[in-house]
């Protein structure tokens, strides 16, 4: 079975973790996120029953940490379903360049596990499972990467920090991705998540959250940019502000990052707004494509970098049986 999944970009950010006893408990988040499916980029995995359990990544075997990543997930999704077996070839392939700033674990676990439970099911049932049960496809998905929870479906997805919901909404948004670097990260997301409640600001950040989340969903409803675009911008400042004040520090932002940003801020009036993962790389969110005006402001800036443009998306599909 073969099945497609895109990376999310979180507008309210997953930043620290419940620390782990069980499988069950993987990546529980401490705090909620709601972040937006992308559509032109994903991750496409096949799963075949074989005899023992093979993977490639992107055309090579997986490393061995990798490979037991896969095949703890695989172990997961069988358990779920009571599936006595549990080794498969699995094949896993991005449609877009590694290290581009896009969480390829996102898209990678939430394909693995529609894969998996297409596999497991038959496409119909599995169908049905993915449409009357999102919630449990996400909490899978979510014990094999945090963020993943939320690339089960689209294009707009609330975690509680358990299970995800698909938000009943539909808004063209556009994500212009400003590449500085793909350089892989020093420190992971994952270490990241684990020293964000040693940052002295992660208590209060807790506290505004409710409150902003409100915020957030409100403007998300009216499909209000203007209102939309501060929190965003807020967001992606306080995560990096948490990461840069944890003990040991992490910055993720470079000199170039810090620059471009720093002009996107000094830009008057503007349609667009920026947001960043766990890393350099630097996401405008727009609701028309602005790649030759971006393309431009490098060019003055003297500043390069790489842009790929994507979108709001509708969620992992199965490709064939
Ligand atoms: C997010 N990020 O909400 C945040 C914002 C990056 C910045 O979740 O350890 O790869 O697998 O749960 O999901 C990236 O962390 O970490 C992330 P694990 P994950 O999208």
């Amino acid at each position: 079975m073969i099945a497609r999944a895109s990376p999310n970009i979180a507008f309210l950010k997953y930043w620290g973790k419940q620390k782990t006893t069980t499988d069950e408990d993987r990546n529980l988040a401490l705090n909620p996120s709601l972040s937006m499916t992308l559509s032109k980029a994903y991750t496409e995995t096949s799963v075949r029953r074989a005899m023992q359990s093979t993977v490639e990544l992107n055309g090579a075997p997986a490393l061995e940490k990798d490979f037991f990543k896969v095949q703890s997930h695989i172990e997961r999704v069988c358990n779920f379903f009571q599936y006595s077996a549990k080794t498969f070839a699995v094949k896993s392939q991005n449609n877009f360049p590694q290290g581009t700033g896009l969480a390829s674990s996102a898209s990678g676990f939430a394909a693995l596990t529609w894969a998996l439970v297409a596999e497991i099911l038959g496409t119909k049932n599995a169908e049905k499972f993915f449409f009357e049960r999102i919630g449990d496809v996400s909490t899978l998905a979510r014990r094999g990467s945090g963020s993943a929870s939320r690339s089960v479906a689209g294009p707009f997805m609330k975690w509680d920090g358990v299970a995800a919901i698909t938000c009943p909404l539909e808004w063209k948004l556009y994500d212009t991705i400003v590449i500085f670097s793909r350089e892989e990260k020093k420190v992971s997301s994952s270490e990241g998540h684990e020293l964000a409640t040693t940052s002295p600001y992660f208590v209060s950040r807790l506290q505004k959250l409710a409150r902003r989340m409100e915020r957030l969903e409100e403007a998300l409803y009216e499909k209000r940019l203007s209102s939309l675009g501060p929190i965003l911008e807020l967001e992606a400042d306080e995560m990096h502000q948490i990461a840069g004040t944890s003990h040991p520090a992490v910055i993720y932002a470079g000199e170039d990052t810090r620059k471009f940003l720093d002009i996107i801020r000094s830009i008057e009036s503007r349609e667009f707004f920026y947001t960043l993962d766990a890393g350099p790389n630097v996401h405008l969110i727009s609701e028309r494509p602005i790649q030759d005006e971006v393309a431009l402001l490098l060019r003055q800036s003297g500043l390069r970098a790489e842009i790929w443009e994507d979108q709001s998306g509708t969620g992992p599909c199965i490709i064939t049986s």
